[in-house]
């Protein structure tokens, strides 16, 4: 079996500990990728020493050129594009046609930050002062701290680190234990494009040990971190207390909305993409399903046929609509939560068991589930479950679709279907969410605008789109006076000014 190594100092080394982990195929157990390292404060130590060096080099460099580099990164994932898919799915177990979208999420960002790197724009703005210049501009901030999750293995470490880096930031990358190795694939690609060895370092391990570390060490300035509520607050008391810029990106319970005068045909196509897809493991996934009363029997009728006839496979499957979960742990929570909505009363109209058949056995299937009457309010209505698992609330009007829709923990985001105008701005003024789609589903967020979530599902940054690139700068402003006297801002150009 291949062994795996971190990227630390310029090399690929072996852990400290000597220890590894199996990196296991989610559809197929008997699969293993391969061992990976175990890492350890001790490791973390190398790596952000080599990073500090990285970080005066790159910082020196032109943006322009760190763009280029980026740029070549882009052109080497367009190349490798299906080969990286495929390890993607082996890995994850998502199907083809959507590691494949995942890996075109980081082409598009690479493109998008490899043109940042010519604009990357402060202000000059006029001065108050005759013969004096006032200007903003950026500047790096140091080695950032990349802490990433496991559903979109390629996606988010992209979108975090080329903005780092395009903005001139070392990385100190952790991935979820579950896709080490498509990290390593990115790690390769940043290297093969030419970025100075030193700019990255790769850490495997656990998130309660390296992870930790990373956020507790006292040279990493900048966190980025994506994962669930409860990690995501431990995060945040560690940076407030060390007073480090922190985005965070956590939990969604988002919901689609459909009206009573909606296309139901559209609205079926949007869930079932909404709620499946990924195997319901996003943070953009569709939880809950809010149902107009007179569409309401009809809609779900249409929805259970479609549901059922999902194919749960292996991704790699031509056919397969839904692949596995991620782990045994997933597979668990998702089955408690079964437990829940039924202990609460709500009816399980299809799935809430684990994949049948002997194809399936090997790996960590759930069937696509409905819950329907499940009661605003309910644990089953207001928690994230993150797998293959809708919940069916019924209201009577638009309002109280809205306020249902608003009346959780958290607001990453939310869909309506309708045809009428006035109803879909209403929405889109009202709704609680970072992202509001009309007529589409709760997933889809493209890289060039901002993407993230108000309420518990962050605190107040966005990836992506242009946004992105002030988390990881700092803005400093500069004066320049050149009337050669003392100018005394406020004071000598008050014009009430009795002396
Ligand atoms: C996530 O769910 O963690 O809009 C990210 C989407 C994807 C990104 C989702 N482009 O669902």
């Amino acid at each position: 079996m291949k062994t795996f190594r971190n990227f630390v100092a310029g090399e690929w080394v072996a852990p400290a500990s000597g220890e590894y982990f199996d990196n296991v195929n989610p559809a197929d157990r008997n699969d293993t990728i391969g061992r990976f390292p175990l890492s350890n404060s001790e490791d973390l130590e190398r790596a952000v020493v080599s990073a500090q060096r990285g970080f005066e080099l790159w910082k020196r460099t032109p943006a322009p050129e760190r763009g280029d580099v980026l740029r070549h990164v882009g052109d080497i994932m367009t190349r490798r594009k299906e080969e990286l898919a495929d390890l993607m799915t082996r890995e994850m177990g998502k199907p083809l046609t959507e590691t494949r979208g995942d890996v075109q999420e980081g082409i598009d960002t690479a493109y998008y930050a490899a043109s940042e790197g010519r604009r990357l724009f402060g202000k000059t703005v006029p001065s108050e002062m005759r013969n004096k210049w006032a200007m903003s501009y950026r500047r790096p901030i140091g080695v950032a701290g990349i802490i990433t999750p496991f559903n979109f293995p390629m996606a988010i470490p992209t979108w975090k680190m080329f903005p780092a880096l395009v903005c001139g930031n070392s990385c100190i990358f952790k991935p979820a234990e579950d896709v080490p190795h498509t990290a390593t694939a990115l790690v390769e690609i940043f290297l093969e494009a030419g970025l100075p060895p030193e700019v990255i370092q790769l850490l495997h391990g656990a998130g309660e040990v390296v992870g930790k570390a990373i956020v507790e060490h006292p040279s990493i300035p900048l966190i980025s971190f994506t994962g669930s509520t409860e990690t995501g607050s431990q995060v945040g008391a560690t940076c407030g207390r060390m007073h480090k810029r922190l985005s965070l990106e956590m939990g969604g319970k988002n919901a689609q909305i459909v009206l009573d005068d909606a296309d139901l045909d559209l609205a079926i196509e949007g869930v079932l993409w909404g709620a499946f897809g990924t195997t319901g493991q996003r943070c953009t996934a569709t939880s809950r399903l809010i149902l107009q009363s007179r569409i309401h029997d009809q809609f779900l009728g249409m929805l259970l046929d479609r549901a059922r006839a999902m194919k749960l496979g292996d991704g790699r499957k031509k056919g397969t609509d839904v692949g596995p979960l991620i782990n045994e742990a997933a597979l668990r929570k998702v089955e408690n939560y079964i437990d829940i909505g039924q202990a609460e009363g709500a009816d399980l109209l299809c799935g809430g068991r684990r994949g049948q058949g002997r194809d399936l056995e090997a790996g960590y299937f759930y069937e696509p589930t409905i819950f329907a009457r499940v009661e605003a309010g309910s644990r089953l209505e207001q928690e994230e479950i993150f797998g293959p698992v809708l919940s069916v609330v019924r209201v009577q009007t638009a309002a109280e679709a809205f306020a249902v829709n608003n009346g959780v923990k958290y607001g990453l985001s939310s869909s309506v279907y309708t045809r009428d105008v006035q109803v879909a701005f209403q929405a889109l003024q009202d709704l609680d969410n970072g992202i509001t789609y009309i007529n589409a589903p709760t997933i889809g967020a493209e890289a060039h605008l901002p993407f993230g979530g108000v309420k518990q599902t962050g605190n107040g940054h966005r990836e992506g789109g242009w946004e992105v690139y002030e988390f990881y700068s700092e803005t400093k402003v500069g004066y320049v006076d050149f009337s050669g006297t003392l100018q005394r801002a406020q004071i000598d150009n008050y014009q009430g000014s009795a002396d």
